[in-house]
């Protein structure tokens, strides 16, 4: 195995741009997990990317395993979403009115997710499931949900207690701003935990309008779900007349073409989609049932709207990415690669004797520093996050870019090759061996 390329650990011109950024740019970027709070120094700047790999300001190159949060499974700038985002710019960007491409891609989303009757396009992950939930409420007439501790949906005022991703990142567990009547509508439970839900059901008989999940947690590290725990989440809400929404913005399409209902074999009433959809454009969409999605304007009086939703550029980004994933043996062969690479991060991690742990479903993995299996939020909490910081750059000087945060997921692309992926081992063994234990 080639040992990785070690990387300049200068960034001249990246801290001269983020310099500029945090001038004009609340803490130099549009989204807090860029900015390399939880592992320290300032984010790399990124010039440009291809296939697995990105390249910053400073002409450094690093094997990429963020891939835009999980939306890239292809890799970034596939020639034939490219070539489709081309073509459609030449025919326009946005007209703000139906086009046959919204057609095609709902079309597309509904033939792989047959739960999703109907669907709508939004712009952002946080849009679908802040419009699945208001549906959900007026549905129902209730106005208690439940989510998990540890689970990220979005930014909108219902979801900003006990989340996971960029929330657990900086450490806030409530966010100000969000008025304490609206707060204490959203009941959190230990994720994995049915039994602490059917107590939330017990205690708020006939107010609970759904339980939303993410069906493999991945915003608290990767969690999977254990035996059971979503078919009782099913049970649960059909007893007690309250809905279940799957957030697949990360799952849907990445750990098989279905999603994970596919997989689980459960069906939600709604389901949120987002990242993979939009092949890398702002692309999200919620869908479900007819008699709940018709509910929603101009059928019914459930208003949600948006300038750019279903614009043709990101649909034809979509439809040229979910026309490639469909291709026969696309997932088999991404988990051959994805399989390799979590054997070989397993193999170190026993060979090594660091108390870490290493999950992995499918395309989507985590390495914990925690000795013990991490089953919930609590678990993750535990982790050294410390030392992950630490190891976090000790794989950025070797070229290797992961999320800055315990608190999330690496992404195997359909681009990332056994060279990349046995490079990344390397790296992986020779960073352990560098990182002390917490510092
Ligand atoms: P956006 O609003 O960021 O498009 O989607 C929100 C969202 C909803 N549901 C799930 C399961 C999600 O993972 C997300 C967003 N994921 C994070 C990464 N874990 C986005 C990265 C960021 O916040 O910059």
């Amino acid at each position: 195995m080639s040992a990785p390329k070690p990387v300049k650990t200068e960034h001249p011109r990246s801290e001269e741009i983020f310099r500029r950024a945090t001038d004009v740019l609340v803490g130099g970027v549009n989204s807090p997990v860029r900015a390399f709070r939880a592992v320290g120094g300032d984010p790399i700047v990124v010039d440009r990317a291809a296939g697995a790999r990105l390249w910053d300001a400073d002409g450094n190159e690093y094997i990429d395993y963020v891939c835009s949060w999980g939306a890239l499974i292809l890799g970034h700038a596939h020639p034939k979403v490219v070539e489709a985002i081309a073509a459609q710019a030449r025919r326009g960007t946005s007209y703000g009115m139906p086009t046959e491409l919204e057609v095609e891609l709902a079309s597309k989303i509904r033939a792989a997710l047959p739960s999703c009757e109907k669907v709508r396009f939004v712009s952002s992950g946080t849009e679908a499931t802040m419009s699945a939930v208001r549906l959900a409420r007026a549905a129902t007439g209730r106005d208690f949900i439940i989510k998990f501790e540890g689970c990220y949906h979005g930014h909108s005022d219902s979801f900003l207690s006990e989340a996971g991703s960029g929330l657990a990142t900086l450490g806030i567990a409530a966010c100000p701003g969000v008025p304490q009547a609206l707060a204490a509508l959203t009941l959190n439970a230990p994720y994995n935990d049915a039994a602490a839900v059917e107590n939330l059901f017990d205690r708020h008989r006939d107010e609970i309008a759904a339980v939303i999940v993410e069906p493999v947690a991945a915003n608290m590290g990767v969690v999977p779900p254990a035996p059971g725990f979503l078919q009782k989440l099913r049970d649960l809400t059909t007893r007690h007349g309250a809905l279940l929404i799957f957030d697949e913005v990360i799952t849907g399409f990445r750990i098989c073409y279905g999603g994970a209902q596919t997989l689980f074999g459960i069906v939600p009433d709604l389901t949120t989609l987002g990242k993979i959809i939009g092949g890398g454009l702002p692309v999200a969409a919620y869908g479900g049932r007819r008699d709940l999605m018709d509910r929603v304007a101009p059928l019914g009086p459930v208003y949600q709207a948006g300038t750019l939703s279903g614009n043709p550029l990101a649909m034809s980004a979509g439809i040229a990415t979910l026309g490639l994933l469909a291709a026969p043996g696309f997932y088999e062969s991404l988990e051959t690669r994805a399989k390799r690479l979590g054997d070989g991060i397993t193999a170190v991690l026993r060979e090594s004797g660091i108390s870490a742990t290493a999950p992995r479903v499918g395309s989507l993995l985590t390495l914990f520093f925690s000795g013990e299996p991490v089953r919930d939020y609590a678990g993750a909490k535990k982790c050294d996050t410390r030392r992950f910081a630490s190891f976090f750059r000790a794989m950025l000087e070797r070229g290797v870019f992961l999320a800055p945060s315990q608190f999330e997921a690496l992404f195997v692309s359909a681009a990332h090759s056994d060279a990349d992926i046995d490079r990344t081992i390397t790296a992986f063994r020779e960073s352990l061996e560098n990182t002390t234990e917490s510092l």
